[in-house]
């Protein structure tokens, strides 16, 4: 089957391979699996690089290279999935927030990060992804998601700590993603980026009031800023020599930085705010290197992080076992969705044959 495609400004042929918008072929089949990859058609290719290079953008009807579209249908979903996921550490908190106020701002911002997975779903699903195929895999442990959503929140301060490093963290990798080359990611970015920013000054500004109180306040702080600090240094993704995916995406541009340049933005970013905030990181190597212009940190325990990504954190097994008994319980609410949107279709056509 050939289907036409509006090129730049010329009609151009695509043939349609597994991925190809319009879900000709799903991502579960088999024969999807075992197909070849594509061969370009003559200049499609071409112009693929040629769009890269000038620093345009690739939209979802454009022809594109099979590994393209598999490596923002990999990163996208493993985003959306790490938004959804990231809702439950500090969804614990809503029940136990210490004020009518405080409640309702974890609130919105439990809120927003379902809204955020919901974007990233649908930035997948232009790529020919479905995204209850993508949940699946999630939920069969098929597909990732970040590992700083495997640690524990044990006080109210971890999400002051979490607004403030975790947020501020997804900022730094993710400001970079709104000129990522796939363009319904990168514009799914741009909303995202503006909602975190204000959860990252919601959770510094919890951190700040919480500094003014009691010395037992304090401690809690301090004490979370402990837990949370290495976890959300290996939010970046293992060290450059050992990130088997950052060169290609790098090149391609989805990735505009790779994960060691990110990692030192952080804490460049972050140090003057502990100080002004009066907590001390714990990293003994921290400090300002006037050579570099940057800090030099330690090194976090890359062990760890690959432990806690192949499914062995403190949390795995509760998130995930909290992931799919929602999804079970939500199943009367996608059923009655579906009947629903059949109904008015079903309406729709006899309106129009009226
Ligand atoms: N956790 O070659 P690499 C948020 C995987 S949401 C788990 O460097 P890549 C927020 C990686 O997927 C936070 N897995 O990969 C939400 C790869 O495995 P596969 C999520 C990790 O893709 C709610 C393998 O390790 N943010 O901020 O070039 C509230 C090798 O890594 C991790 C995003 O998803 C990790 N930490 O770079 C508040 C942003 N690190 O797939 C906040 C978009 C690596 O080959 N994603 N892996 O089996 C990215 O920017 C990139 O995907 C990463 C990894 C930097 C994360």
């Amino acid at each position: 089957m050939i289907r036409l495609l509006p090129g730049a400004g010329k009609h151009v042929t695509l043939i349609p391979n597994e991925w190809s918008v319009g879900k000709l072929v799903t991502m579960t089949t088999t024969h999807a699996a075992e197909a070849p990859p594509p061969h370009a058609p003559d200049g499609l290719q071409e112009h693929f690089d040629a769009t890269i290079a000038r620093d345009q953008r690739i939209e979802p009807r454009d022809w594109m290279p099979d590994g393209y579209r598999k490596t923002l249908i990999r990163q996208i979903a493993q985003h959306a999935h790490s938004e959804i996921i990231g809702m439950q550490p500090e969804g614990e908190w809503i029940t136990r927030a210490p004020s009518l106020r405080r409640k309702a701002i974890l609130f919105a911002k439990v809120q927003d990060e379902a809204g955020h997975g919901l974007y990233l779903y649908s930035a997948a699903e232009t790529l020919g992804a479905d995204r209850d195929d993508l949940t699946r895999r999630l939920i069969e442990g098929r597909q990732k998601y970040s590992s700083i959503f495997n640690y524990p929140t044990l006080s109210f301060a971890d999400v002051g700590v979490i607004g403030w490093f975790v947020d501020g963290a997804a900022i730094c990798n993710q400001v970079p993603l709104c000129r990522s080359s796939y363009g319904p990611y990168a514009r799914a970015m741009v909303r995202i980026c503006k909602e975190e920013s204000f959860h990252q000054r919601q959770g510094y500004e919890l951190l700040m009031t919480m500094m003014r109180g009691t010395a037992a306040q304090r401690e809690m702080v301090q004490d979370a800023v402990n837990r949370w600090w290495w976890p959300s240094l290996m939010m970046f993704g293992p060290p450059d020599d050992a990130s088997p995916n950052s060169a290609r995406s790098m090149a391609w541009k989805i990735k505009r930085h790779s994960n060691d340049e990110l990692r030192r933005r952080f804490v460049d970013m972050t140090v003057p705010q502990a100080e002004k905030l009066g907590v001390t990181l714990p990293d003994p190597e921290l400090r300002w290197n006037e050579e570099t212009g940057h800090h030099d940190f330690g090194t976090p325990d890359w062990d760890e992080l690959m432990r806690v990504i192949k499914g062995d954190g403190p949390c795995n097994d509760r998130r995930m076992e909290r992931r799919r008994t929602a999804h079970e319980e939500g199943a009367w609410v996608r059923e009655a969705a579906t009947a629903h949107a059949a109904k008015q279709a079903a309406r729709a056509r006899k309106g129009a044959a009226a």
